[in-house]
């Protein structure tokens, strides 16, 4: 697939100009930013992607959302409220990066909470003990480190420069997470027993984050050539395992795999297939709490519209003002002259 097989077809001499002047930017490794001319598949794919990574940054904040008022300590309470905070930022950030292309943050939350539009499938799952949000922070922080380093190098600038910070945030959430599992593992058998049951069911539903395998993915060749994504989702899949593997063992928990296991030849591990179904069915809405996920966004942004209708009032009040402090400087002005 070469890069202008996305572009508009019939396009004249000056698209076809255009076209080529994007095809050498993307072959040179360079950034496409906002004000270039882009083909409009490109700008589809990824308001796309980035819509479903701010919904799932968003959306994201619920599962351990529901522990900060049960936390066991006041330092663990602290890290969790920040880190759930972080999510939001980073919802944000992507929100803004959706806008440099043309879309309408109104529109995408719409979108969301009347489910036409995605987010992660890990996330319709349900957190009923502590050690989730630390498996929260070693799995999913973990895949999203695996997928999200790389579109770092993204072609789209406010894409990619997004993804700096959200890195470095990501990093952190990781770690706290590996932290608090640590702490866990150190305490009573009933503690450790509620680590490997977190691990038992979030093994899997980490995995299918990383997308259906390449060859039912539908979107990916287009992302690879036009460098949105750097690596394919099995590919990042693999990192992730070889990663997690020697994290898990020196953590003392088992992994529910009993295909895993290191090859030799490969220089990687071998490990089982995730249940393709199960992925399908949570995407499409059937998942344990998509529901309740949806529901809850949905309420907040119901209750959440005299700040935006407050905000909106203050700022026109304060261009109305603005505007009339230039009119009276532009008349003084005149008076003068
Ligand atoms: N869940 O052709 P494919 C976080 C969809 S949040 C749901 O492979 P693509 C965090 C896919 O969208 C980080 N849907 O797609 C937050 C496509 O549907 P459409 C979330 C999925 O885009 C709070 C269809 O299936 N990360 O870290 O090439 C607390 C076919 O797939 C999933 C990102 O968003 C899924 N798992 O590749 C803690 C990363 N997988 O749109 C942590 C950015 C696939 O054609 N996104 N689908 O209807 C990506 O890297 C890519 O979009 C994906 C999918 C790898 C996810």
């Amino acid at each position: 697939m070469t890069t202008s097989q996305g572009a508009q077809s019939g396009g004249d001499g000056a698209e076809q100009r255009l076209q080529e002047q994007f095809d050498a930017t993307i072959a040179k490794d360079q950034r496409i930013e906002p004000r270039d001319w882009m083909p409009e598949g490109y700008r589809k794919t990824l308001i796309r992607q980035i819509a479903q990574h701010a919904h799932s940054e968003i959306i994201g904040m619920q599962p351990e959302g529901e522990w900060i008022t049960r936390a066991p300590s006041l330092r663990r309470k602290a890290i969790l409220f920040a880190k759930v905070q972080d999510e939001a930022g980073h919802g944000l950030y992507l929100y803004s990066a959706a806008e440099t292309l043309g879309a309408d943050r109104a529109d995408l939350t719409e979108r969301l909470i009347e489910g036409r539009q995605k987010y992660s499938s890990i996330f319709n799952y349900p957190t009923p003990t502590f050690a989730d949000v630390g498996v929260i922070g070693w799995f999913v922080d973990g895949a999203a480190i695996c997928n999200q380093v790389p579109l770092c190098r993204s072609s789209y600038g406010p894409y990619a420069r997004s993804m700096v910070r959200i890195c470095k945030e990501e990093s952190f959430h990781q770690r706290q997470g590996y932290e608090l599992l640590m702490t866990m593992m150190r305490g009573t058998d009933a503690q450790r027993e509620m680590v490997q049951d977190a691990v038992n069911r979030w093994w899997w539903p980490s995995l299918m984050m990383f997308g259906p395998p390449d060859g039912d993915s539908p979107n990916s060749a287009a992302s690879m050539a036009w460098k949105i994504k750097r690596h394919s989702n099995d590919e990042l899949r693999r990192r992730f395992v070889d990663m997690t593997v020697p994290q898990a063992e020196k953590l003392g928990v088992t992994l529910p795999d009993p295909e895993l296991r290191w090859n030799e030849e490969r220089g990687h591990h071998d490990f089982g297939t995730p249940d393709w179904s199960e992925l399908k069915r949570v995407i499409s809405g059937d998942g344990p709490c998509n529901e309740q996920r949806v529901a809850r966004r949905r309420a907040a942004h119901e209750e959440g519209a005299w700040v935006r209708e407050a905000a909106t009032a203050h700022a026109a009040k304060r261009a109305a003002r603005s505007a009339r402090a230039q009119e009276a400087q532009n008349t003084q002005e005149g008076t003068a002259a």
